[in-house]
C-alpha cells in the first residue's frame, strides 16, 4: 500500500489510521507548496491533484479522505473504527463529513492555504475568516462530544479526524473548547498518533 501525502496536510489522518490498525505501507511526499500536486507524474496517479491518495495492494487507487478512512476501517472490523451500532456509525460518518467538507474545506484551508481564497493583499482577512469558521466548527463539535475521551464514547475514525482539525487550531493559536481539548489529548496519546507526528516532522 502506498500513501501520497504532504506533511501536516489532511493526508495525515490517513497515516494515523493506517498506523493505528498496523497496516504496512510506504509513503510518498507530494510537495504542495511547490505545486507538485499539479505535476504530470502526480496527476497521472490522481487526476484530482489532491492528497491523500492511496494506492491499494491490488494497484487500484482511492481518493477522498472520508472514503479512504472508511475503507481502512472496513478492512479492520475488529478495531470497530466505524461502530457496529448503526446510529453511532451514521453519527461518525456525519462528523467526518462535516470535518472534511465544511471545516477543512472552508476554515483550515483559509488559514493554511489562503492563496486558494484570494489575493495576497487580502491574506489577513482570509485567515481571520478561516479562524472564525474554525472556532464555530469546533464549538459545534464540542457540543456533540460525549462525556468521555472519544466523540461517540469509543475510538472511531471521527476521533482521528477531529484530532487533525484540533491540531490545526492549536497551530493557529486558537483555544480548544473543553471536550475537544479532552479528545485532542486522549487521541494524541495514542502510539499511532505519536508515531504519525514523528513521521510527518511534528515531533
Ligand atoms: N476532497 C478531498 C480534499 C483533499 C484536500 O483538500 N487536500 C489538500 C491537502 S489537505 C490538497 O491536496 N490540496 C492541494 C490543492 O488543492 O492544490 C478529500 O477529501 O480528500
Amino acid at each position: 500500500m502506498k500513501l501520497y501525502y504532504s506533511p501536516g496536510a489532511c493526508s495525515m489522518v490517513v497515516r494515523m489510521v493506517l498506523n493505528h490498525v498496523g497496516q504496512t505501507y510506504t509513503s510518498v511526499r507530494v510537495d504542495l507548496s511547490a505545486g507538485e500536486q499539479q505535476s504530470s507524474w502526480f496527476l497521472a496517479i490522481n487526476p484530482k491533484g489532491k492528497v491523500p491518495t492511496l494506492v491499494r495492494d491490488d494497484g487500484t487507487i482511492l481518493t477522498e479522505l472520508g472514503t479512504i478512512l472508511e475503507w481502512i476501517a472496513l478492512q479492520h472490523p475488529a478495531e470497530a473504527l466505524i461502530p457496529n451500532d448503526d446510529d453511532q456509525a451514521i453519527r461518525v460518518r456525519e462528523i467526518v463529513e462535516y470535518c472534511i467538507s465544511t471545516i477543512h474545506a472552508f476554515a483550515t484551508t483559509r488559514i493554511f492555504m489562503p492563496a486558494a481564497f484570494g489575493a495576497e493583499a487580502d491574506r489577513s482577512t482570509i485567515v481571520a475568516e478561516g479562524q472564525l469558521r474554525l472556532g464555530r466548527g469546533l464549538a459545534l463539535l464540542d457540543k456533540r462530544f460525549c462525556d468521555g475521551d472519544y466523540f461517540v464514547g469509543k475510538l472511531t475514525i471521527a476521533d482521528f479526524m477531529i484530532y487533525w482539525i484540533a491540531l490545526g487550531a492549536v497551530i493557529a493559536e486558537l483555544d480548544l473548547p473543553p471536550a475537544i481539548r479532552r479528545g485532542f489529548e486522549s487521541t494524541g496519546r495514542l502510539p499511532a498518533v505519536q508515531q504519525s507526528l514523528v513521521e510527518e516532522g511534528f515531533a
